[in-house]
């Protein structure tokens, strides 16, 4: 086993306060592209980059081209957890782990059994009416055609946080308590390059500090150990 993977796993072994902060590189073993990789949305053809379509100005002028890119890139058909989720959700039922905070829309955390799930960026398995905030099914955004709209005359959208628009204030304060007390950070899957989010790694106080990402980020020199494999195939070994 890669040394730092066996750093890694003592590490989790040892602790009982062990935190995960993550992103899209999470999802990306269960058929979930991420935004930034070389087959990432960012890289394919769409007339928008994702984080013009994913804007809140964007979402109340263009209703119709935010749900065709939702229905088309968001929205992925049996798609399971995969085995960084599960092992999460494992290390959370042995109490070793304390919470996962995610930057991920999808719900495969909560699908994969773990409990804490802090949803920075909100979850596509959600909706609610834009003006009276009725919640809806997800399934009333997530198929069909055209724009959904509440009873009201309201647009119904996903309740996930878009570009422009501020993160739950509750969730976020809970993060960053987590983060802050936490022995051991493990962060994957995630280019460090979405604030407030990435920032979160500030507050984390101690000396064990794992990145876990394919590509280099901005706070590899900061970390105490960095893996640069994928996220599934680490976890599958700790
Ligand atoms: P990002 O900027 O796309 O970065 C993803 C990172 O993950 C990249 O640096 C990749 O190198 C890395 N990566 C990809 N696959 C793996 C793997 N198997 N193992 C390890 N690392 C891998 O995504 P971020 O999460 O940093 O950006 C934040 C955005 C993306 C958030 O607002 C998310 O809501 C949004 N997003 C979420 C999903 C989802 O919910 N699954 C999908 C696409 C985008």
């Amino acid at each position: 086993m890669d040394s730092a993977i066996l750093t890694l796993k003592e590490w989790v072994a040892q602790s009982d306060n062990i935190v995960f902060f993550g992103g899209a590189g999470v999802s990306t073993e269960s058929g979930i592209p991420d935004f930034r990789s070389v087959d990432g949305l960012y890289n394919q053809k769409w007339k928008y980059p994702p984080e013009t379509i994913l804007s809140r100005s964007f979402f109340d002028k263009n209703p119709e081209e935010y749900y065709r890119f939702h229905r088309e890139k968001l929205v992925i058909d049996g798609v399971k957890p995969n085995r960084a989720h599960l092992r999460l959700a494992e290390l959370e039922a042995e109490g070793k782990l304390r919470a996962v905070v995610t930057q991920n829309i999808d719900g495969l955390h909560q699908a994969a059994g773990s409990k804490k799930v802090l949803e920075l960026h909100g979850s596509i398995l959600r909706a609610y009416c834009s003006r009276c905030r009725k919640p809806y099914p997800a399934d009333v955004i997530n198929y069909g055609q055209g724009v959904p709209r509440c009873g009201c005359g309201g647009v119904i959208r996903p309740d996930i946080v878009l570009y422009e628009e501020p993160l739950d204030q509750d969730i976020l304060r809970e993060a960053i308590d987590c983060i802050r007390k936490a022995e051991v950070l493990i962060v994957g899957g995630t280019s460090l390059n979405v604030y407030p989010a990435a920032g979160l790694i500030n507050y984390y106080r101690g000396h064990k500090l794992a990145l876990v990402n394919l590509s280099a980020t901005p706070y590899d020199g900061y970390a105490d150990l960095v893996i640069h494999e994928k996220i599934g195939q680490v976890f599958s070994q700790i």
